[in-house]
């Protein structure tokens, strides 16, 4: 802070022209002292976010180190362009980090919009956890329909009301949100048992529509398995990972699956291979094991099995959040 008082003032001198500007001491003074207390005012938003990060790193265990460096840029970029405190301009946040970042911290839907060029659209905003998540899908009840058309799952579909309403954010969407730095992909999941599961993918990416929004993540964490990654052993890895997998719907085929469509097989959109180890957009049967001619219920393999069809999946996705490289040791056993 004390380095920018100096460089303030010379930006004033030259920005006149002259060693004699026609702002008087106490002018400067006050214009340095709004500007401190702004900073101040700012640096206290940032001790309070970093309070909150600090808190969810202490209480979970699959935050990792690796990121820390850019996403603690990303966090300093929002919080420098924090609305005023006015209250009268309608202010879109960028995803839900940002709206947890204005201390709206309770679940249930906003209005986003990551892009400014688009229009802003209704997003469930998960503030447990940690906080900050934005829910690009949601499984619970089977009152939706998911066995839809490339077009429905490029907009979005589904109900954005009560917090157990099922959807799917839409690809578009989703890209939107991806596009503005890097972020961890969380999916939440339950059996009819009412167990819990999850697995966080590291740096989860979609591309564009033109490459029909091909698949990317990084490393697994978790207790549901690698299931994304296909499974445990090699053959399954082949033909039934996500990874790098265009995505295909009953009326769009990019599967590698030559002899048919695979979400014609699987009742929904997926990044299907040939054909999958997860179908988080499949059938949802009323009990957890089912049988019939395809694999097509509500599939985490690597959890139940292809032939259970999971009561509750929720995908969403955050920023990975600031964590301090130098408290970490650095080694990474997981992903085995
Ligand atoms: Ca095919």
């Amino acid at each position: 802070m004390s380095v920018m008082m100096p460089w303030l003032l010379l930006l004033l001198l030259v920005s006149f022209g002259s060693p004699a500007p026609r702002f008087s001491e106490k002018d400067i003074c006050l214009l340095d002292n709004n500007k401190l207390r702004q900073r101040s005012k700012q640096l206290q938003d940032l001790l309070f976010l970093y309070e909150l990060q600090l808190k969810d790193i202490l209480e979970n265990t699959y935050h990792r180190t690796s990121s820390g460096l850019s996403s603690g840029n990303r966090s300093m970029q929002h919080m420098t362009l924090l609305p005023t405190t006015s209250g009268n301009l309608i202010v879109y946040d960028q995803d839900c980090s940002a709206v947890y970042d204005r201390k709206n911290t309770k679940n249930g839907y906003y209005r986003i919009r990551p892009r400014a060029d688009r229009e802003p659209f209704l997003v469930y905003c998960d503030m447990s956890d940690g906080g900050g998540w934005t829910v690009i899908q949601r499984r619970s009840n089977g009152k939706e329909n998911f066995n839809r058309k490339w077009d429905d799952y490029k907009l979005g579909f589904g109900k954005f009301q009560g917090r157990n309403d099922e959807y799917w954010l839409g690809n578009d969407h989703i890209y939107d949100l991806l596009t503005r730095g890097e972020n961890s992909l969380k999916i939440d999941l339950m059996d009819w048992h009412g167990e819990r599961r999850y697995a966080v993918y590291e740096n989860f990416q979609l591309a564009n529509e033109q490459d029909n929004y091909r698949l990317w993540f990084g490393t697994y964490s978790g207790n549901a398995g690698d299931a994304l990654s296909g499974g445990s052993n090699f053959e399954d890895q082949w033909s039934a990972s996500h990874r790098g997998m265009q995505f295909t719907t009953s009326d769009k085929d990019h599967d590698r699956f030559l002899a048919g469509n695979c979400a014609s097989e699987n009742k929904g959109g997926w990044w299907f291979n040939r054909c999958h180890a997860v179908n988080l957009n499949g059938r949802y049967y009323r009990t957890g094991r089912y049988n019939g001619s395809h694999d097509d219920g509500l599939v985490w393999s690597t959890w139940r099995g292809v032939w259970y069809s999971l009561k509750y999946s929720a995908m969403k996705i955050r920023a990975p959040f600031f964590v301090d490289s130098e408290s970490g040791d650095g080694e990474n056993s997981q992903g085995s």
